[in-house]
């Protein structure tokens, strides 16, 4: 049973107003169970809704993307069973992004490859997880980049500064989700977000995800306080960012968002046809379609 609170994706998206390039890539999705087929894990901190993979190729198609990449949702801790069934039915139009513990067998890794998975999640949200002591992920670390696989990063905006070091001792490229979730109500130039900045100046391997307006968004639809943040991250990292629909939004509390509504808010913060077709075409390929 989904928890009481919980918010179900929108059930009729708009179609986008903007026409995605050809070839564009939701590089930011989850798939949650179906529970009865794929359970959720004992140790999770939220009970979702069902959200299979019939459902997210369906919207991909919908909203005019060609391929997805699926990130394992922490609800379904390290059993990424749900997630790389989804990515073995997309016949090569979808990779995953794992998560693993210490105990991960080179041959589960090898399994995972094969199946399209490119990355791995180390998650620092404390509502979303336990610890993980630093030195089993860099071990990890270590063993995913003999793959050429990258590390997918997840944390709040407060603990960067603590975080930085660490970061920096990654030794593959790094992904930063959601741009390290900024407080929009502050300025661009805000200490905190140029923080953030700098971390991308200083360690060319670190990307940023420029997703989430409906998460970050203080004021709500159509997200204008995100607009200033995401497009100076843009703009200055045109060939180090991603894009995805997050679909389906978990632990949203304000409201769900339109799926539609959000593909209409890429033009605003890559306003550019070269740089659209960087951050939804050329990045994402790069990073997990690379031969
Ligand atoms: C996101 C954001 C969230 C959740 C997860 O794996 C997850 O449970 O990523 C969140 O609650 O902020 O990226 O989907």
């Amino acid at each position: 049973m989904m928890d009481a609170d919980w918010l179900v994706f929108h059930p009729d998206p708009k179609k986008p107003d903007f026409k995605l390039p050809a070839g564009a890539v939701d590089a930011h999705c989850h798939v949650f169970g179906p529970e009865a087929a794929f359970p959720f894990a004992p140790e999770r901190k939220y009970t979702p809704c069902d959200a299979g993979k019939g459902k997210l190729f369906e919207l991909r198609d919908f909203l005019g993307f060609d391929r997805n990449v699926i990130v394992q949702a922490t609800c379904h801790g390290t059993d990424n069973r749900a997630m790389l069934d989804a990515c073995r039915a997309a016949q090569g139009r979808a990779r995953g992004v794992a998560s693993v513990g210490a105990e991960v067998t080179d041959r589960a890794l090898q399994e995972m490859h094969a199946a399209g998975v490119r990355g791995v999640r180390f998650n620092f949200v404390k509502r979303l997880v336990d610890d993980t002591p630093r030195e089993v992920f860099l071990d990890i670390a270590g063993r995913i980049e003999a793959l050429g696989w990258h590390v997918v990063v997840y944390f709040e905006a407060q603990d960067l500064e603590e975080l930085a070091p660490f970061l920096g001792q990654l030794p593959t490229t790094v992904v930063v989700d959601h741009m390290g979730r900024p407080d929009v109500s502050k300025p661009v130039d805000d200490p905190q977000f140029q923080r953030f900045l700098r971390l991308l100046d200083e360690n060319e391997n670190i990307w940023s995800k420029v997703t989430c307006p409906e998460r970050l968004s203080r004021q709500g639809p159509p997200f204008d306080d995100v607009v200033p943040h995401a497009s100076a991250v843009v703009e200055r990292f045109p060939d180090r960012v991603l894009w995805g629909t997050d679909w389906p939004h978990p632990n949203m509390k304000s409201h769900m968002p339109d799926d539609g509504a959000l593909v209409d808010f890429i033009p605003r913060i890559a306003r550019t046809p070269e740089q659209q077709r960087k951050l939804l075409v050329d990045n994402p390929m790069r990073l997990y379609w690379a031969p």
